[in-house]
């Protein structure tokens, strides 16, 4: 039987054969709403689909692309870039989840940012307001590890990397992440009792795939970007066009989040 680990590591070796990068720096996820930011991290790159490497299935969602970025920056960090993520409510188990995390893992990255686009419960977050993760609620009742072993989860998403993002912009809020199974988004009593526990943004990705990460050693960033306020919150109804219409006119002031933040690390 091929453990996660190994999968990850044969991953990792198909990488290092298609990009020619032997190892990457910095890994990222891109969520609802940031592809388009993609082009101000480099123009120098090679991109694959992910079912070119062992243990990737096909993206599922419309504006979700399948594709991996190998970029080498200007400040000469090799960046590696899934353009899309596979979600837990895909139903293809956990360990797909998280298996672009370890792969990235395996592939060197000491670096790892999360991102995705959620919904706000603070109402001062206008659709495209970019907030920092500080710790997260799991309300998946799952966990891609698996046996006794019992992962620190302190301090989860890195200080250190929120204090250089917020060099790069001092406006940036921070609050904490709910993550629900989705695909369905909260009622208006799932927000509020999100808000009550703690939490100011919910989404369907990302802390899965942190814990993963934290396992694997990698330092953490989180970056959700508010597409909408959370159900309740407006008296808006949710759709997914609006999502992708924040993303777009977002594109701008992610990349160049991005594009200055990377090169600190
Ligand atoms: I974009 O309001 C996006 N993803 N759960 N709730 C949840 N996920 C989301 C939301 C939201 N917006």
């Amino acid at each position: 039987m091929t453990t996660p680990y190994e999968l990850a590591k044969e991953a990792a070796a198909a990488l290092a054969e298609k990009t020619g990068v032997e190892k990457h720096d910095i890994a990222l996820v891109l969520g609802s709403g940031w592809l388009p930011a993609v082009d101000a991290l480099g123009e120098d790159y090679t991109e694959i689909a992910t079912t070119d490497l062992p243990g990737f299935s096909a993206a599922a969602v419309a504006g979700h692309s399948g594709k991996i970025r190998s970029i080498r920056s200007a400040s000469g960090q090799n960046l590696l870039v899934f353009l899309s993520r596979t979600h837990y409510y895909e139903g293809k188990g956990v360990a797909a989840v998280v298996h672009p995390v370890r792969t990235a893992a395996a592939a060197g990255c000491e670096t790892i940012v999360l991102t995705n686009g959620c919904g706000g419960l603070n109402p001062s977050w206008s659709p495209g307001t970019p907030v920092l993760i500080r710790d997260h609620i799991n309300l998946t009742a799952t966990s891609p590890l698996v046996g006794a072993n019992f992962v620190d989860l302190t301090d989860l998403y890195s200080a250190r990397l929120r204090g250089l993002a917020k060099e790069v912009d001092a406006t940036l809020d921070e609050g904490v992440y709910v993550q629900f199974p989705g695909p369905h988004y909260e009622t208006p009593a799932e927000v509020k009792m999100a808000g009550i526990l703690g939490g100011d943004l919910v989404g369907m990705s990302t802390t899965l795939e942190a814990i993963a990460a934290r396992e694997a050693g990698m330092e953490i960033l989180g970056i959700s970007l508010v597409t909408n306020l959370a159900a309740g919150i407006s008296d808006q109804p949710l759709d997914h066009a609006e999502v992708l219409e924040a993303g777009r006119n977002a594109a701008t002031r992610m990349g160049a989040l991005l594009g200055d933040l990377l090169p600190k690390i």
